[in-house]
This record gives C-alpha cells, structure tokens and sequence, in this order.
C-alpha cells in the first residue's frame, strides 16, 4: 500500500508513561526539523477540553472527542509531532510511525519524584513501565511495523532518538517527493 500523503511532512506520536522524556525529545526534534510540535496537555488545558475532575489523581479529564476534534484539520495536514502519554484513543489514520520512549525504573523514579510526584501516582506510573502498558497500548492500537521502542535513560539517549528521527522524516519526505 502506497504511503499517505502528507503535504506537510509525516505524524509521528511520541508516546510513553510520564517521566519517559516526552516533551523533551519532542521540543527538540520540532527545533530540529520543520515539524510542529503539538502537546496535547497544553491545548486541552488552552481550550479547556475536559469533561470532569479525576479525584484519585487530582487531574483534569480529557475530554478525548473534542480533542480530536480542534485537532483534525492540522493533523490531516501533516507535519506534526504528536506527544501524549496514552495513544489508543487517536485514529489510526493519524499516524505513520509512533515512538514509545521507554526508561529504567529506578531513573524514572527519581524524575518522577524530582516532579513531585509521591505515594500512589508515583507507584502507579512506576507500574505502567514496568508493565509496558503503554507499549502494549500502542501495538494494540496501531500496526505492529510503525511502533518503535526508544530507550530515554540520558542525554547520549536523546541525541540518538533526535538523530534517527530526523533522519526517518528526511527518507520520509523525500518518498513522497519532497514537501507541498
Ligand atoms: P514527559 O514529557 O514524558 O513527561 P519530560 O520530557 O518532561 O517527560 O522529561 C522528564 C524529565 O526527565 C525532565 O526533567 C527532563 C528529563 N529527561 C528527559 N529525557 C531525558 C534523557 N534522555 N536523559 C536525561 N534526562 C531526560
């Protein structure tokens, strides 16, 4: 099957348990590349996009159909980097590759804690990595071929994700003719 295409680049999601170097891996490879960074936390809380209050986590609730919604048209575009720390609910036809960033527990707990994250939030996404849940999350939800795990442990870490990254857009870019 022939590539989508993307007038303005590639979708990429980088996706992973909080903590993992998200935001992080994401602001730098927008710095790095001609695509915008799209942080989802940022435009729900900028358009209020919730639908209730999570008691046990102290959290707003995504309201998921309206941000997909404000999302739609920038997305079918192309040319964003996606970063959230769930990723069944997108559509699929989103996406033509998705990161899972993937850390050491014991690294993970220390950003976490470094956060302020303590008690049953801490453990809960201590757990999620353990357990690989997002991992799993989004092989279930996207094709087996377009999920990639990337370690995030340190900084020699991020300059090797930023470099494959960048240089999977060029080959990207350059399949579908260059950019419109
Ligand atoms: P996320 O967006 O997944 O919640 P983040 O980008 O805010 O994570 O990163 C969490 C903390 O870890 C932050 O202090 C930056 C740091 N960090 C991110 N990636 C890293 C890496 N590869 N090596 C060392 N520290 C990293």
């Amino acid at each position: 099957m022939a590539l989508a295409k993307r007038p303005h680049g590639p979708n990429i999601l980088i996706t992973g348990t909080p903590g993992t170097g998200k935001s992080t891996l994401a602001a730098e490879l927008a710095q790095k590349t001609n695509l915008k960074y799209v942080n989802i936390g940022e435009i729900a809380k900028d358009g209020q996009l919730y639908e209730g209050w999570d008691e046990q986590y102290q959290c707003p609730i995504l309201d998921e159909d309206r941000v997909i919604d404000e999302l739609e048209e920038v997305m079918s575009a192309g040319g964003n980097i996606v970063d959230y720390h769930g990723c069944e609910f997108f559509p699929e036809r989103w996406f033509d590759i998705v990161f899972v960033l993937r850390t050491d527990n014991t690294v993970l707990y220390e950003r976490l804690e470094n956060r302020g994250y303590t008690g049953k939030k801490l453990e809960d996404n201590i757990q999620c990595e353990i357990f690989q849940t997002i991992l799993d999350e989004a092989r279930d939800s996207y094709k087996v071929d377009i999920v990639h795990e990337l370690p995030s442990n340190n900084p020699e870490d991020l300059e090797d994700n930023l470099e494959k990254i960048s240089a999977w857009i060029q080959q990207y870019i350059t399949s579908q003719g260059g950019l419109v």
